[in-house]
């Protein structure tokens, strides 16, 4: 019910957008594009009446995204691909200008079964020319998508189509290959899943089948346009260009198999965490991995340019955190360039600061959680660094952070965040009296001297000094109380 009344939605408002950008000649006979703008995450999406070339399949779920529903011609699976600028809701209260395709960033999953022949319309109504590549398919060389070395590029206002049978099933994505840098960093990609046409000896069937991108973007504070230029140094680590508290969370019936399909088109590597189970890798760029090759793990690195299916049995109820284990990648833009200030004491500094800049606030004094809890005055559409809120909390999470949530009562198909989980009494972490701890034991006393006449700074000493450069005293105390919550 849910996917027929998002079909119909998708359909109703197709018209007009298509009206509105490209001329009745240039759509003649091309499947409507279908637009869809929300970040909600769509329910999974199974084409009424059509099963294409294969079996009934376990539809996918795109988290904080959507598939992208075809027109079934002469026995083709026709799509309609629009390239062109769409504004994306990372989280509440931070929207970026991004490039994408039928309204959202990253664009639609197309989803379709092994042995299926595939028409994809692709619209560019961006400002330059653009092309599609269809990463990790085996397909005719001319339709691989490589501007200028496998076809012309698509000019601005234009339509080209590509076709190919999708030959191998498996987990894909598409992208440009055209002013590559520019448009993926504007947030140009896509997912694409192939399902097996039969049962697959490598292949398991899942109750459930989450896909996602990892994504980066670099947005200055305040800004509402990501830099083109960065090749490094990005601050919005995303999931489907959202950032936590914006992601949604993964749920799962106690007991089901659950298969993940990550890509990633970001610039480095993201070491992928799932607390609360053990996962195997069940499938790579390449297709289904062998069974006797598989092995339990609880992080998978992702490195740029790959995918990875991971699957699991969620067989422990709870609210799993699910994140990049790279700190800084489950951190906002806030962050990032903040000097680390543990044991400094600012003392006189800031009165005098405050003279010049009244709002001046010492960050990072005592660590950083105190950023989590703090309001503070923000350039207006800004992430702030660590955010999202549990039933205990700050989380002091934002960027590549989500949850698994298991739970016995899920409804099977039912995808609808349970709410936060409540542990069964017992068995929670507490906290306890002084007296009723056992006697830590004390450290051994350093030697007096390791390095002769070097001693070790009781605080981190600048980054610029060196060895041999006299260092300015400093005074560093530990830190104090007095904070409200933070009793001992
Ligand atoms: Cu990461």
């Amino acid at each position: 019910m849910q996917r027929r009344r998002f079909f119909a939605q998708a359909l109703a408002g197709t018209a007009a957008v298509a009206s509105a950008a490209v001329g009745r000649h240039a759509l003649a006979g091309l499947p409507e594009p279908v637009i869809r703008t929300t970040p909600d995450t769509a329910g999974p999406w199974t084409p009424p009446g059509v099963t294409g070339a294969g079996r009934p399949y376990r539809p996918v779920v795109t988290l904080n995204g959507w598939t992208l529903p075809f027109r079934l011609k002469d026995g083709v699976k026709e799509f309609h691909l629009v390239a062109e600028p769409v504004v994306r809701e990372f989280a509440p209260g931070f929207s970026v200008n991004l490039w994408g395709y039928n309204g959202s960033s990253p664009g639609p999953t197309i989803e379709v079964v092994e042995g299926d022949r595939v028409r994809i319309y692709v619209t560019n109504r961006l400002p330059e020319h653009t092309t599609i590549h269809w990463h990790g398919q085996r397909l005719p060389n001319g339709m691989d998508g490589v501007g200028g070395l496998n076809q012309p590029q698509i000019p601005p206002g234009k339509t080209f189509v590509y076709e190919f049978v999708a030959r191998r099933p498996g987990t894909f994505m598409y992208h440009p290959h055209a002013d590559e840098m520019v448009q993926m960093a504007m947030g140009m990609m896509g997912f694409w899943v192939t399902h097996p046409q039969g049962r697959h000896p490598w292949i398991a069937n899942v109750d459930r089948d989450y896909c996602f991108l990892l994504n980066a973007f670099d947005v200055t504070p305040g800004a509402r346009t990501p830099n083109v230029n960065t090749m490094l140094d990005f601050n919005i680590w995303a999931w489907n260009s959202r950032v936590f508290p914006g992601i949604d969370p993964l749920v799962a019936r106690l007991g089901e198999r659950v298969r993940v399909r990550i890509g990633n088109l970001t610039m480095t590597n993201h070491p992928i965490h799932i607390h609360g189970i053990e996962f195997e890798v069940t499938g790579t760029d390449g297709g289904p991995t062998r069974p006797e090759s598989r092995w339990m793990e609880v992080t998978a690195d992702i490195a740029v340019g790959q995918m990875r299916q991971l699957e699991f049995i969620a067989d422990e109820e709870g609210d799993w955190a699910m994140h990049c284990h790279k700190s800084h990648h489950t951190m906002g833009a806030m962050g990032h360039g903040v000097p680390t200030m543990i044991g400094v004491d600012h003392r006189g500094l800031v009165q005098r600061i405050q003279r010049v800049v009244p709002d001046y606030m010492v960050m990072g004094e005592r660590g950083m959680a105190d950023m989590g809890e703090m309001e503070m005055p923000l350039p207006d559409n800004t992430f702030p660094m660590m955010t999202g809120t549990g039933p205990y909390g700050p989380i002091e999470m934002g960027g590549m952070f989500t949850t698994l949530k298991v739970r016995h009562d899920q409804p099977p198909g039912d995808y609808r965040d349970p709410g936060w989980y409540r542990q069964p009494p017992g068995t929670q972490a507490y906290p306890v009296a002084a007296d009723q701890a056992p006697a830590a034991p004390s450290a051994p006393t350093p030697p007096a001297s390791a390095h002769g006449a070097h001693t070790a700074p009781a605080s981190p000493a600048p980054a610029h000094g060196t060895h041999a450069a006299p260092r300015a005293p400093f005074d560093a105390r530990k830190p104090h109380g007095g904070h409200h919550g933070h009793h001992h």
